[in-house]
């Protein structure tokens, strides 16, 4: 071949394995390192023909970008379901096809469970747990008001971490949550909904949001209000993406239950061991950290999120 022309066939060559990946959307800082962890792995060097879409958190465009990866004859599907609901149809058609299905970042609730080959991300409810428990621990020794920026409404996250919250508080009488709504996960959704809160509720405590993105909201119209957050009223957050960590080592967020977004690399190895005859756990759970003000400080330097 000419020189200059850059083959086709290159490294990968026809052994490229074919990957249809139906991404939820670019709703937060947490989803956009998701997304880059997942394009900067599953590249063709590393043996891979990644087909990518972007859903903009809208189950149809979900459930049409897995049928048309279906119709392009892909040999692995993957996917993180912007809601749990909703999804035996699309996937019988992926069985029916004969192409593994794996499930990121996110759950599907399904009474079949041979519809998907794995499913691997954080335990969202732990995750909730674990912001209640240093709630309760660190704020709870005094009656306390909480309000809650839910994430998106019918989600796997937003249903167990709201779970997770009420499970390690419920028998802490100073704790008392007295608003919760959904902000979507985004910041401006956040700030929305914490306005509003501030409106209704002359003595808020404490902000419980599902996500960094949602707290980070929460702390533009907290200042719009005139009031100093991570001081008149406390946040406490999960994700761990560095615009959460900046704002927890500056005081505006008091604590952070990481949520690991970097998933390409386990879902890499998943897909090869599958191409290779073998077998993976039904289910994988990402580990994540926790942080406070000081474990900020020291961690930021070396986030890689
Ligand atoms: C959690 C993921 C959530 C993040 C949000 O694994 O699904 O969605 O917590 C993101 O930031 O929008
Ligand atoms: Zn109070």
């Amino acid at each position: 071949a000419d020189p200059g022309s850059t083959s086709s066939e290159g490294s990968s060559g026809g052994d490229a394995i074919s990957v249809g990946f139906s991404q939820v959307g670019a709703e937060s800082g947490w989803r956009a390192a998701n997304t880059k962890s997942i394009q900067d792995t599953l590249t063709k060097d590393a043996g891979f023909d990644l087909k990518f879409s972007d859903a903009q958190q809208k189950q149809e465009n979900q459930i049409q970008a897995i049928r048309s990866y279906i119709a392009q004859g892909v040999q692995y599907i993957a996917f993180s379901p912007v809601v749990e609901t909703g999804w035996d149809a699309v996937l019988q058609e992926a069985k029916a096809a004969n192409i593994p299905v794996i499930l990121t970042d996110r759950a599907v609730d399904t009474a079949d469970t041979s519809l998907y080959v794995t499913f691997i991300g954080s335990d969202f409810v732990e995750e909730g747990k674990r912001v209640g428990q240093w709630v309760s621990d660190n704020l709870g020794t005094e009656p306390i008001n909480v309000v809650e920026l839910q994430g998106t409404t019918g989600s796997a996250p937003a249903i167990d971490r709201k779970q997770g919250f009420e499970d390690a508080t419920k028998d802490n009488a100073n704790i008392k949550i007295i608003a919760s709504q959904t902000g979507d996960f985004t910041r401006d959704g956040g700030k929305k909904v914490m306005e509003g809160f501030l409106q209704a509720n002359p003595d808020i405590d404490v902000v419980y949001a599902h996500n960094d993105d949602m707290g980070l909201g929460a702390i533009e119209a907290i200042e719009a209000a005139g009031k100093k957050p991570g001081v008149d009223i406390k946040i406490v957050t999960i994700d761990g993406v560095k615009d959460g960590m900046t704002a927890l080592a500056d005081g505006k967020i008091n604590y952070i239950v990481e949520c690991n977004p970097l998933l390409g690399p386990d879902l890499a190895k998943i897909i090869k061991t599958l191409h290779d005859g073998g077998t993976v756990e039904p289910r994988i759970v990402t580990q994540d950290g926790a942080f406070d003000q000081e474990q900020a400080k020291a961690a930021l330097p070396d986030r890689q999120y």
